[in-house]
């Protein structure tokens, strides 16, 4: 297992991103601190309700498209960033069954991948699995090389970041890349905003918890008080911005302690903290974002309803 990220690293980030997000006008939090195991959990509950439509789309376009995503880069290494344990990576293994010599899950969690890649290494005997537990926003430089890459970013996880963010991420993703590399690129398209909504607002309000998890989170590892009763899910469509916000409202004027901070941090009744944005995109702005990143637009398919999106780029 490839470390270029310690759990040292991991604690100074959320210092530093709660510290920055809860001092900042409006507050913020990153969306990757979701993910602890129960906010983990929480996602796979989220891909199987019926509102949340993304997962599903995805897999229906890897089920038609995988092989001929194979065919087209005759890929050797399968890099897959903020790596699934799923069946979406198992459809991409499959079908680059013929060329490929090694899987290359990238994740913040070293426990997650190391399942995760258990459970591939004994299914796909001869395979090299290779873990890396780095940030692919920070550590692309440092992946593993090689001739023939393909850069798997699936789910739609592009979109939590905001426009800048993107093209510096796609500008570095390039410059790692050589001429036989592709990447694999899941996008969320936009749609009627009823829709994109309910995807972020499920009746069962399991996307509530999902969202409220942060606060669970922050209070284990920075010694904080929120109480995530006093806060209500909120999930809007950004017309403008064409990205789906979630934020958390609190409902009482109060002020939180973040002990391992030394902070009070006031809260008004109302007062909104944004948790997440889930960017929607048009094929036509996609291939423009991936053109400003010197990548070229190889491939582009949708699901039989038009609602995702994969696209296949190259330097
Ligand atoms: C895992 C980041 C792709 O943005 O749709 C699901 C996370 N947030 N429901 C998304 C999420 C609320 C998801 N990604």
């Amino acid at each position: 297992m490839d470390r270029f990220l310690t759990a040292d690293d991991l604690a100074k980030t959320l210092r530093q991103d709660v510290r920055e997000g809860l001092e900042a006008t409006p507050k913020t939090l990153p969306p990757k601190w979701f993910y602890d195991e129960r906010g983990s959990e929480l996602f796979e509950e989220i891909t199987r309700l019926e509102e949340y439509y993304p997962t599903r789309r995805e897999r229906e376009i890897l089920i038609a498209r995988a092989p001929e995503i194979a065919a087209a880069t005759g890929a050797r290494t399968l890099l897959e960033l903020g790596a699934g344990s799923g069946e979406k990576t198992r459809l991409l293994l499959n079908a680059l069954n013929g060329t490929l010599r090694s899987y290359v899950p990238v994740d913040v969690s070293g426990d997650f991948l190391e399942e995760a890649a258990a459970r591939i290494a004994a299914d796909h005997p001869g395979l090299e699995v290779r873990t890396v537990v780095a940030d692919y926003e920070q550590h692309l430089h440092l992946l593993p090389a090689g001739e023939r890459r393909l850069v798997a970013f699936l789910g739609g996880t592009i979109g939590n970041m905001p426009p800048a963010d993107r093209l510096g991420f796609l500008t570095g993703l390039r410059a790692t890349m050589g001429p036989g590399d592709a990447l694999l690129l899941g996008a969320d398209l936009v749609k009627d905003e009823a829709r994109l909504v309910a995807a972020y607002d499920d009746a069962a309000g399991i996307t509530a918890e999902f969202n409220r998890n942060v606060l669970h989170v922050i209070n284990r590892e920075l010694d904080a008080g929120f109480d995530p009763s006093a806060f209500e899910h909120v999930a809007v469509w950004k017309e403008a911005e064409e990205w789906i916000e979630m934020r958390l409202r609190s409902t009482r004027d109060q002020t939180v302690r973040i002990g391992g901070l030394d902070l009070e941090i006031a809260f008004a009744a109302g007062e909104e903290m944004r948790t997440e944005i889930s960017a929607k995109f048009r094929r036509d702005r996609l291939e423009a974002e991936l053109g400003r990143a010197g990548l070229a637009l190889a491939g582009f398919w949708t699901d039989e309803s038009g609602d995702f999106s994969l696209s296949l780029a190259r330097p």
